[in-house]
């Protein structure tokens, strides 16, 4: 154990949380997995993947219809882990959780639902440069319907959003702000709670993208006031297939249906439909019910680590990769924003980052490369692709140098 993983293992105690996922301890081409993929999704601990496999073996029915005692046990399992979400992210309401497939799901709902209803002609949604093309596409979709504005604010070499610029693009005509929390590609943790502050004062309603925040920092939505705050169950050591709309409760009833089917009306007939209260309204059909429950369990595992200490550890790895990729004359660090999360992209002069995931791979080590899902920001920055090291609860120092070996091998490669 080295002097800076000593410090933290007081608090947190890494080989007893790898303990818990079972795929660290497989191999990857004949030697151990290192997993540093964790921003594209995370891996699941024991306890998640045996609440699916306990759900199916022994809970297993559909939700709100049966009177029958596995539907009631199902329902109530499904409830109760939306009453974990609300606490998680300290919602009001139970009514003011909408379990969705994910945070692109839940982004196109609003774009959909709020957009349709509350979005004109002429009017400005304002995003920044460092969105996820999943926090582009939907109101580019919604600009093109309704003949909105879509407006972008800078983003400064180091990664962080140019406040100035953005407060200059606020007007009374900005309708809708919406801002990733932790950028996916730069790591940058963004100064959420100025950015509702001044966006309310011109009227604006603000959706914060959470999807690589939920994970690592401690989200209080009524404390922050935005108005809707989203996220994946996936990177979030949850199932795939599952994430969360939070939305204030005055504005959800304000909104449209997004999808229709069952369960989201109260009763329907050729001549008039009448939709169910919240949450039901936003949740046509049979959702993910084991993919919720998995969630929940997800939830209280890291609640049991305690956000704070993960955040610690993964910062801890942050820092000590970003000290050693610094001292490797061929790396070019993507993202070096002074308040970032465990996110670490790079390129290496003259190597396409395919061929370095791809060698990194051979040596078990899996990284993601390519855009990122985030081409206008690469492209601000200069490039078309990066490589990017993303660390969770489980990685180690060892991990860490064994990515930064890996790195300096491809460069011999390809000298
Ligand atoms: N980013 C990554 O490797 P979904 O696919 O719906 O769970 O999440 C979409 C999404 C939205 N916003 C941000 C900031 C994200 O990081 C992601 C997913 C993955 O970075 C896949 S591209």
């Amino acid at each position: 154990m080295t002097d800076v993983e000593g410090d933290i293992a007081l608090k947190f105690d890494v080989a007893s949380v790898r303990s818990e996922f079972p795929i660290l301890g497989t191999t990857v081409r004949g030697v151990p997995l290192c997993y540093l993929d964790n921003g594209a999704t995370t891996q699941k601990p024991l306890c998640v993947i045996e609440t699916i496999d306990s759900y199916y073996k022994s809970s297993n029915s559909n939700i709100h219809r049966g009177v029958h005692h596995l539907s009631q046990v199902a329902t109530e399992l499904y409830e109760n882990a939306r009453a974990t979400v609300r606490r998680f992210i300290n919602a009001a309401s139970d009514k003011e959780i909408i379990f969705t497939r994910g945070t692109t799901e839940s982004i196109n709902l609003v774009a959909s639902s709020f957009g349709n209803r509350f979005i004109s002609q002429g009017d400005e949604i304002l995003i920044t440069e460092m969105e996820h093309h999943s926090n582009i596409v939907p109101w580019q979709l919604l600009c093109e319907r309704t003949g909105a504005i879509l407006k972008v604010a800078n983003v400064h070499p180091d990664g962080t959003v140019d406040i100035e610029d953005f407060k200059r693009l606020l007007s009374t005509k900005t309708k809708i702000v919406s801002v990733v929390h932790v950028s996916n590609s730069l790591g940058t943790i963004n100064p959420i709670k100025d950015i509702i502050d001044v966006a309310h004062q011109v009227g604006a309603k603000v959706f914060i993208d959470g999807a690589q925040a939920v994970a690592h920092i401690e989200v209080d939505v009524q404390e922050l006031d935005c108005d809707f705050y989203v996220f994946s169950g996936h990177k979030l050591y949850a199932p795939t297939g599952i994430g969360v709309l939070y939305g204030k409760e005055e504005i959800l009833n304000a909104m449209p249906p997004y999808q229709g089917g069952g369960d989201m009306i109260l009763s329907v007939s050729f001549d008039k439909t009448i939709y169910n209260e919240l949450p039901a309204k936003f949740e046509a059909g049979t959702p993910h019910i084991a993919g919720a429950i998995g969630l929940a369990t997800a939830i209280d595992y890291l609640l049991g680590i305690g956000i704070a200490n993960a955040a610690q550890h993964e910062h801890m790895l942050l820092d000590y990769a970003t000290n050693a990729m610094r001292g490797i004359p061929q790396v070019q660090l993507v993202g070096t924003a002074p308040n970032k999360s465990a996110v670490l992209s790079f390129t290496l002069k003259g190597i396409h980052p395919h061929d370095v995931g791809s060698l990194l791979d051979r040596d078990g080590i899996a990284i993601r490369a390519g855009h990122l899902c985030t081409q206008p920001i690469l492209r601000k920055f200069g490039v078309h692709a990066v490589n990017r090291a993303s660390f969770a609860i489980y990685n180690t120092i060892e991990e860490v140098d064994r990515l930064i070996a890996s790195v300096q091998n491809v460069i011999r490669i390809f000298a």
